[in-house]
């Protein structure tokens, strides 16, 4: 087990966005009556994205704090993800619905629908072999609206669930000097990577529209995200 994170002292100031209501959804996405955002209903074939409404400044550090909901169904599905992007059409953007979690495309080497440039990290909660998904739930760094990759986070554990009726706690951090991110769920760590975003990805930008994805396919859940904390050292 790797220990909790303590936060960093940089971390002093809180972002003025946190109201309620400064989300751009997209699709099934609204609203809830306790203030959370949900993402789909617990219904097939939905997808729903929302976007908050201030750009992300990649020159600063920030560390963004969630709750996520995955369901209440381990059969269920699909699966939520956390966007950072500069897709051309800005607060519009959208990727296909089922395994692609309303983020990426079906296949990653054809030009379909997706979210890009982009970066995301994936909460799935369904086996999906084309996109190389292991038969546990998984968390997995993703680029580009590729929703396939090469390697995953599970706690290598093959029961590992998160449709488990709970609050999921979650945080993403940026540090632009050593232009690392680090994701941890729960506690723990489940994404630790070095990138230079602003120059692999985002073509030298350093604005970037930030939210969440999710969709459901033939199965599928209640997913939905609420805010914790905001914070950036500007
Ligand atoms: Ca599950
Ligand atoms: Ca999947």
């Amino acid at each position: 087990m790797l220990k909790p994170i303590i936060l960093l002292p940089l971390f002093l100031f809180l972002l003025p966005e946190t109201s309620r209501a400064q989300y751009i959804m997209l699709g099934n996405a609204k609203e809830m009556p306790n203030g959370c955002i949900q993402l789909t209903p617990d219904v097939p074939y939905s997808e729903g994205i929302a976007y908050n409404e201030n750009k992300l400044d990649l020159n600063r550090h920030f560390q963004i704090e969630f709750d996520i909901y995955l369901g209440n169904k381990d059969e269920g599905a699909d699966g939520i993800t956390f966007v950072v992007h500069d897709d051309p059409r800005g607060f519009g953007a959208f990727g296909n619905w089922g395994e692609c979690m309303g983020y990426g495309r079906f296949n990653p080497n054809g030009d379909g629908n997706s979210i890009s440039p982009s970066i995301a990290i994936e909460f799935d909660t369904y086996q999906n072999p084309w996109q190389n998904d292991p038969a546990s739930d998984h968390v997995a760094y993703l680029q580009n609206g590729i929703s396939m990759h090469q390697e995953h986070w599970n706690g290598d554990d093959l029961s590992f669930d998160l449709e488990d009726d709970r609050l999921h706690s979650f945080y993403f951090r940026w540090d632009p000097v050593k232009k690392n991110i680090t994701v941890v769920l729960d506690g723990e760590i489940v994404f630790n990577g070095n990138r230079d975003l602003m120059k692999d990805i985002f073509s030298g930008k350093s604005q970037v529209i930030w939210g969440f994805t999710a969709s459901t396919g033939r199965a599928h859940n209640h997913q939905y995200f609420c805010l914790r904390r905001l914070a950036s050292n500007n």
